[in-house]
């Protein structure tokens, strides 16, 4: 009998459904709200924060009680994980998606500890995110000895402010309802980032002896973004007309589909050409014909070719805009600046801190906009159209220049049946998910642009903005979260570094039932790091043939599928060329269109695909 079952489990490892629903509280009767994380769970509630991303800890055993025995577990409904990093890669990939915030709770110091390197991640991301931390009780009268000692930290936000927008320690549960609307606003006031709460145990466990009302929050909502001032679209227009060769950098742009389609419209009302990176979400159709060189993370060949042609350049919340011009036109940083006309929209400055480089080098900018980028848009198209300009501008050096798609499409995908390459991988992922409505989560390391086939704001979900690796798992399963009603299908391509550092973020998706399809491009190293050391010996005149000492992850080599099966993934045999690759994903789609989970290490040759040691390392080119 013992033996059926475990057979029964290998075959089926995933529920595709659950009879009950998950985590429901009982015996609830009428909660009242009497203690001071009633208080907090409250307001919590009337932001309609959906979900709390968590791992528990008895510092907010008083607001964990609120949110199951008062809040019945709905509004915020506990997704609870394994680890505190993933909480918040988990509340960042679903903010990513709804650009609005998860609601993360941690443990005092250590949970806030374990949790400080995806917190960075989601400022560098701009991510919405409520953070809940705890401490206390700061009265040390009420504290238990020793362990409420420990968890009594003083300032603990000093932690993570250098990378948050703002924090509060609240003293009482009138200054609590305050602390937690302010949160709310700050978060979802553009550029987003997270915010700290940090709930003291005296406040969260006292009951309550005053009254407490909670306003109604439509009253604290953040304000509207800035609109453009009338005079800088006028001088913005001008300079269209008078260039002959406009460049679009299609930066940190909205996922709403109207502004999507605003995007398109504008590109092709002044006929400018279009470039997007490869690491932020997808922002205009990369098959477009305006979209002139595949998307990049520093200026490929055809990017560079095409930033030297323009005479003005249109950024919109481009995230490097000094740095590209570096790179590709080999500048220097401020002093020299590009001798282009620059146009560059942002509100990033309202956020830039002396602590975080994250703002990168200071662009020159001739018209500067401080608006949000679709903000500029609407407004630029509503003055085009008041101008009765003609709608579609053609400039024929810009139109007659090749598509990079056009070496692309029409080939089949890879069938050598060799060992793969990562860009036999990518060319099979491309092909599996032309005209399905996927998600790329994420994308790994070297990826190629040309893998890039976006048709919608929510093709792709844009990499890790603070560089940190072990989010990749974490990213994926929040962004299939926040997917799980859509009918998308939601693909996150993660490193196998990646992957086996954020690995447990896995079991959270099984056990809320996440539709979700992960794929590991498997080159068992921390090869980008081979191509430091190999770039790092060259320059030394040293043996390059040792770049993979202290960077492959062999011998023994990790079950990687194993690891997801234990968490409640199906998954089958790693596959190592694009026949069996092709099949995986196809048989991962029917699984997950069910509900269920799929994991697919797909086995490549270590090497990246169209970028040698001298992209990868970014360094600097020299003119
Ligand atoms: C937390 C963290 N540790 C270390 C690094 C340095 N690092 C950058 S890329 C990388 C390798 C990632 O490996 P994998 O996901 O397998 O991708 P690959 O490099 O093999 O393409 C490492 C270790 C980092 N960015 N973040
Ligand atoms: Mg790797």
């Amino acid at each position: 009998m013992k033996t059926a079952t475990a057979k029964k489990a290998l075959v089926t490892n995933n529920r595709h459904s659950r009879k009950s629903e998950i985590d429901r509280p009982q015996n609830l009767g009428k909660p009242q709200m009497k203690w001071g994380s009633d208080v907090v769970a409250e307001v919590t509630r009337q932001l309609d924060l959906k979900y709390i991303a968590l791992v528990p800890g008895a510092s907010y055993r008083g607001f964990h009680d609120s949110i199951v025995n008062y809040l019945g577990n709905s509004n915020p409904q506990m997704v609870i994980c394994l680890h505190e990093e993933h909480a918040v890669s988990i509340a960042d990939g679903y903010g990513k998606v709804t650009e609005t915030p998860m609601a993360v709770a941690l443990h005092s110091n250590v949970g806030l500890m374990h949790a400080t390197m995806p917190i960075f991640n989601a400022w560098c991301d701009r991510t919405p995110m409520i953070i809940f931390g705890a401490t206390g009780p700061v009265d040390a009268y009420r504290r238990r000895p020793w362990i409420d000692w420990i968890h009594t930290s003083k300032d603990q936000a000093s932690m993570i402010r250098n990378y948050i927008k703002w924090d509060d320690q609240p003293a009482s549960p009138q200054a609590a309802v305050e602390s937690v609307l302010r949160a709310n606003q700050i978060a979802r006031s553009a550029p987003f980032g997270p915010v700290y709460v940090c709930l003291d145990v005296g406040l969260q466990e006292s009951p309550l002896t005053d009254d407490v009302s909670i306003p109604d929050p439509a009253r604290f909502a953040p304000a509207p973004s800035p609109a453009v001032p009338h005079d800088s679209i006028v001088k913005a227009l001008k300079a269209i007309e008078k260039a002959k060769f406009p460049l679009i950098l299609m930066g940190r742009v909205s996922r709403k589909q109207a502004d999507w389609d605003r995007r398109v419209r504008f590109a092709e009302a002044i006929g400018a050409a279009v470039l997007t990176s490869s690491n932020d979400a997808a922002s205009f159709p990369t098959t477009h014909p305006l979209h002139l060189a595949a998307p990049c993370l520093r200026p490929s060949k055809a990017a560079t070719a095409l930033i030297e042609k323009a005479d003005l350049v249109i950024s919109m919340d481009w995230l490097d805009l000094g740095g590209v011009f570096r790179l590709a036109l080999g500048t220097a940083q401020t002093q020299k600046p590009a001798d282009k006309t620059i146009l560059h929209c942002s509100v990033d400055s309202n956020r830039t801190n002396g602590w975080s480089m994250d703002h990168q080098a200071l662009a020159a900018v001739d018209i500067p906009i401080h608006a949000e980028p679709d903000q500029f848009i609407a407004q630029m198209l509503d003055e085009i159209d008041a101008k009765k300009t003609p709608k579609v501008k053609t400039r024929p050096e810009i139109k007659n220049i090749a598509h990079w798609n056009a070496a692309l499409s029409g080939k089949p995908s890879p069938t050598r049946g060799a060992a793969m390459t990562l860009w036999d991988m990518a060319m099979t992922v491309r092909e599996f998910g032309r005209n399905r409505p996927v998600t790329f989560a994420r994308l790994p390391l070297g990826w190629p642009g040309e893998a890039s086939d976006f048709n919608g704001p929510l093709s792709f979900m844009g990499n890790d903005g603070g560089g940190a690796v072990g989010t990749g798992p974490g990213h994926t399963i929040g962004t299939a979260l926040a997917l799980k009603d859509s009918g998308r299908l939601t693909v996150g391509v993660i490193g196998d570094g990646d992957y086996l550092m954020g690995v447990q973020a896995l079991w959270t998706a099984a056990h809320f039932e996440i539709p979700v399809m992960i794929v590991i491009a498997d080159n068992r190293s921390y090869f980008n790091d081979e191509m430091h050391q190999e770039r790092v010996a060259q320059m030394r005149s040293r043996p390059a043939q040792n770049r993979w000492i202290g960077q492959r992850i062999d011998d023994p080599r990790v079950d990687l599928v194993a690891m997801a099966r234990a968490q409640g993934f199906d998954g089958e045999a790693p596959v190592s060329t694009t026949e069996a690759l092709m099949k995986a994903l196809k048989k991962g789609a029917e699984i997950v269109a069910k509900g269920g989970r799929y994991f697919i290490d797909s086995v490549i040759e270590p090497g990246y695909a169209d970028t040698g040691p001298d992209q990868r390392a970014g360094d600097v080119k020299k003119k």
